[in-house]
């Protein structure tokens, strides 16, 4: 039994991110700039549109609004992973998805640490997308060496925290005073270091190879690389970008704008060129680190999944090379085959939704003959769509290509290997639809047994 007055995983998990937050926005000014841009269209948004303000409150969504973050980090050893696995269990954040970037030419497979419990999501969804360097695809044997050398020489984590995972699982909770070293401890992995663990020339031997091999293996920790507010209009965050100094990437990635939101949509600013000083005392430059917004839609089914990535297939050798409004032009012309509508998108079985009893739903007597079709017709059962709270390969591969610079690249020859990513974290990744397909069938039996009775 966890001690009653252990601050919960969730109160952790908040704090841990408004520190993770403060922290990056004391070294990335420009990160601070775009939260204010973010807050600021939100606002308009919401003032515009009192319906979708109605709906977030009623969907639990405007309390989260505020504090919603995604980040990113690289590591570089199972050894890491291992360890970071035990340090967001702290936190009530576990693995969910498998991720491979190989196949866009980023030598990294990947998962995100989040919450999955709906309260949980519902208090401050925090995700962090945590690549794993994939050694193994290095082909100069000379350079992985090295590379595996320098990974086995460092330890990311200070030894306090290293005790304060320790003690959290053997008494299954922290105290108040424990939980605030924690929390100043485990930002000490994912801070910024101005100073390169190598010299110049085995940093740009590593980086010649490939860029993000250099930013995994040079650097005494896994900096956090970039985080990500939430927008409910990310067309003109990505349009007032430039108002504020800041210069967006060129396409906003994901699907386009449509009046039901699916999935995720996101765009980022490009990586800062920031000043290194390498081992022998060279000076140099180093890009890593950008500031990314993301607005969330609707879960999909496998099915509809499916579908959007097929649509999305068709749409690239339209949209190569395009500017934003043209690459949203095509996308737009190509969705148009995606349903629009939220019966539809349910009834089709492309989106998931979560049923609740609508107050003449709890009112109603107890009836023999139940179809939910009918009830929702009825106005006595609604359903609202779940949110996303995961990530999008092909997304993801744009956002990392954006911010290494280099263009596209050639896929790497090596397959998946989700059975590799489990044993270094030491337990199995949660599967996202799974997920998405608990909460909406758990909501479908307690409705239809509430109005059953
Ligand atoms: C991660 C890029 C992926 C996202 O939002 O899809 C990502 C990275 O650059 O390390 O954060
Ligand atoms: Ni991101």
């Amino acid at each position: 039994m966890p001690h009653p007055h252990y601050p919960s995983a969730d109160v952790i998990r908040d704090r841990f991110s408004r520190a993770m937050s403060d922290m990056y926005q004391a070294e990335v000014p420009q990160y601070g700039t775009l939260l204010e841009l973010v807050d600021q269209v939100n606002r308009e948004t919401l003032e515009r549109d009192p319906a979708l303000a109605q709906r977030l409150s009623e969907y639990d969504e405007h309390e989260r609004l505020g504090v919603e973050r995604h980040g990113a980090i690289r590591v570089g050893s199972a050894r890491e992973m291992t360890m970071l696995r035990r340090l967001f269990a702290v936190m009530g954040m576990h693995p969910v998805g498998y991720y491979d970037l190989s196949v866009a030419g980023v030598p990294v497979h990947a998962t995100a640490f989040r919450p999955i419990d709906d309260t949980a999501l519902a208090r401050n969804p925090f995700r962090l997308f945590t690549s794993l360097l994939r050694l193994e695809l290095i082909d100069d044997a000379a350079l992985r060496e090295r590379a595996a050398a320098l990974l086995a020489a460092r330890d990311i984590f200070t030894p306090a925290l290293r005790e304060l995972v320790e003690r959290f699982e053997l008494q299954g909770g922290l105290t108040e005073t424990e939980v605030e070293r924690f929390v100043t401890e485990a930002l000490e992995t994912f801070r910024w270091h101005q100073d390169a663990t190598v010299d110049l020339a085995t940093y740009e031997a590593l980086h010649a190879e490939h860029r993000l091999i250099a930013d995994v293996v040079c650097f005494r920790g896994p900096h956090i690389n970039h985080l990500t507010p939430r927008t409910l209009d990310i067309d003109e965050v990505q349009r007032r970008m430039p108002e504020v100094g800041i210069a967006p990437k060129t396409v906003i990635e994901g699907p386009p704008r449509r009046d039901c939101p699916i999935l995720l949509r996101q765009t980022s600013f490009k990586a800062l060129e920031e000043p290194i000083r390498f081992a022998g005392r060279d000076q140099g430059t180093h890009t890593a680190r950008f500031g990314e917004i993301e607005q969330r839609g609707v879960a999909l089914t496998a099915e509809g999944r499916a579908l959007y990535d097929r649509l999305l297939s068709r749409s690239r050798t339209r949209t190569q090379g395009r500017d934003n409004g043209q690459h949203q032009q095509v996308l737009a012309e190509v969705f148009a085959a995606f349903p629009d509508d939220e019966g539809e998108l349910r009834r089709r079985g492309l989106a998931f939704f979560e049923y609740r009893l609508t107050e003449a739903g709890k009112a109603a007597a107890a009836m023999a003959d139940i179809d939910l079709e009918a009830l929702i017709e009825r106005g006595l059962v609604e359903a609202r769509p779940i949110t996303y709270e995961d990530f999008l390969p092909v997304s993801a591969a744009g956002i990392f290509q954006s911010n290494l610079g280099g263009g596209e690249r050639q896929a790497y020859a090596g397959n998946a290997s989700r059975a590799t990513l489990e044993e270094a974290l030491g337990v199995p990744i949660i599967d996202e639809l799974a997920l998405y397909a608990t909460r909406e069938r758990k909501s479908r039996e307690s409705v239809l047994a509430a109005l059953g009775q």
